[in-house]
């Protein structure tokens, strides 16, 4: 048997029940067959897979809190802390009801490699709970903020892990850890979260990166393919702080979003989500009804109860920005029906392995969440070396570094593929440029 498939057995008997987990496992290392093949002996006997597969340490935590009415409520806290190797751990903290240790353990991974591809010094790490935002107050939520930093405190610091925002986890929630991290400590030490406010240690762009750097990426991809992304129709899911940002940028550069989406249904708006149709998405999510339909009922354009717009809409690109798995088989099927030529994936793994391999085989191009959605880790790692050096750079700064880390994991890629004698295969490139500076790193540094 082949190491990796060893590996990846291996793995599916010590997590049962983490099909999500597994889903990222075996699309990664599957992609590393020609790094593997080349240095076999080596990464098999410093166990680099079995270690890269094994996150450093797993925290499961309890948090209480009490609602508005008096009512007490428990929760569960978690932060994984996956993979050190080239440098703190970095990753988001999700807030969210369906949140399990599957979710968690699948994002930590999945940021080890992406963050190795951003070129800046951050380990792999995620975090989160299951707690659901939908319809709380801000004093519920600064007091769940604090109840979870009162745990969380204890395992993170500038130099060790560093938490941001992630799906339920935006300025305001980050602004209330912070508080009480500080609080807690008794230090000022503001690069211990990413995503802070301006008045305190935040960097201009870091809101807007995601979004931002997922356009620069299918720029660049645009680029390689002779196109370009002016007069192209773009259909969206979610309508978050990712689907935000990237409205506003595809906007700006003459493309044209045409459908958003959340849990209630999709919104299909023809003329094009730009202008006050983007600032009014900021309302929509300050809001906490987690609807989209709000959208449609202000702007009056069609909205579709139940469903996502994969399938049902066609466009030049689609972008998932919403969440996991909602790509499937069948919306892949449909899709190529369609016939939508790139699949720019946002949000951390949207399309199942079965459909990401359908595409591809039916010609479409896509391009894997792990190097698309780099752009905002990456402008968190730019607001630690702010912090770090107690000083502001400009919009005009971040943004234009932002946009050549985002060329430059597109270079990296290319790089790879060149390497190993692939085609232009952005699953498989991204792989292995991820693993490939974690893996040297791991391997300089002896077992551990
Ligand atoms: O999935 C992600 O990369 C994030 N949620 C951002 C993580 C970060 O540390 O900025």
């Amino acid at each position: 048997m082949s190491y990796i498939q060893e590996v990846i057995e291996q793995t599916e008997l010590k997590n049962p029940g983490q099909p999500q987990f597994m889903q990222t496992v075996k699309e990664v290392l599957t992609s590393l067959k020609p790094a593997v093949e080349q240095n076999e002996a080596k990464l098999r006997k410093n166990v680099i897979l079995e270690r890269m597969v094994e996150p450093d340490r797993q925290i499961i935590f309890r948090v209480p809190w009490v609602d508005d009415k008096g009512v007490y409520h428990v929760n569960r806290g978690y932060r994984i802390q996956f993979n050190n190797a080239i440098g703190p751990y970095k990753g988001g903290l999700r807030f969210q009801k369906d949140v399990n240790l599957d979710t968690m353990k699948f994002l930590a991974f999945e940021q080890t490699f992406k963050n190795s591809l951003t070129s800046l010094p951050m380990g792999g790490g995620k975090g989160g709970s299951d707690f659901d935002p939908t319809g709380k107050s801000d004093d519920e939520i600064m007091r769940f903020c604090q109840s979870f930093m009162s745990e969380l405190y204890r395992h993170i610091g500038p130099n060790m892990d560093v938490p941001a925002g992630d799906m339920g986890v935006g300025g305001r929630e980050i602004g209330y850890l912070f508080g009480w991290y500080k609080k807690i400590v008794g230090d000022y030490e503001n690069g211990v979260l990413t995503g802070k406010g301006l008045s305190y240690g935040g960097s201009l762009i870091r809101p807007e990166a995601t979004g931002f750097g997922a356009t620069y990426f299918l720029e660049e991809v645009l680029k390689h393919q002779g196109e370009h992304l002016e007069g192209k129709t773009f259909a969206l899911s979610g309508f978050g702080n990712v689907a935000w940002g990237a409205s506003k940028k595809i906007s700006e550069l003459g493309g044209k979003v045409i459908t958003l989406s959340g849990p209630d249904g999709y919104i299909y708006d023809p003329d094009g989500v730009s202008g006050e149709k983007v600032d009014y998405l900021l309302e929509m999510r300050a809001s906490n009804r987690n609807r989209v339909q709000d959208y449609a009922d202000k702007y009056g354009v069609k909205f579709v109860t139940g469903k996502k717009p994969w399938g049902n809409v066609k466009a030049d690109v689609y972008m998932p920005c919403a969440r996991q798995n909602e790509i499937l088989l069948e919306d892949a099927e449909a899709m190529v029906k369609l016939g939508v030529p790139i699949l720019n994936e946002v949000s951390n793994m949207p399309t199942t392995n079965e459909a990401i391999a359908y595409l591809q085989s039916h010609g479409v191009l896509v391009a894997p969440s792990k190097a698309v959605n780099a752009g905002g880790v990456a402008t968190s790692g730019l607001e630690m070396s702010q912090n770090s050096e107690r000083l502001a750079w400009s919009a005009t700064e971040v943004d234009s570094k932002l946009k050549g880390i985002m060329a430059g994991i597109h270079n990296q890629i290319c790089g790879a593929l060149d390497a190993y004698g692939l085609d232009y295969n952005l699953v498989a490139g991204a792989n292995l440029a991820g693993f490939k500076k974690v893996a040297d790193a791991m391997l300089a540094q002896g077992l551990y």
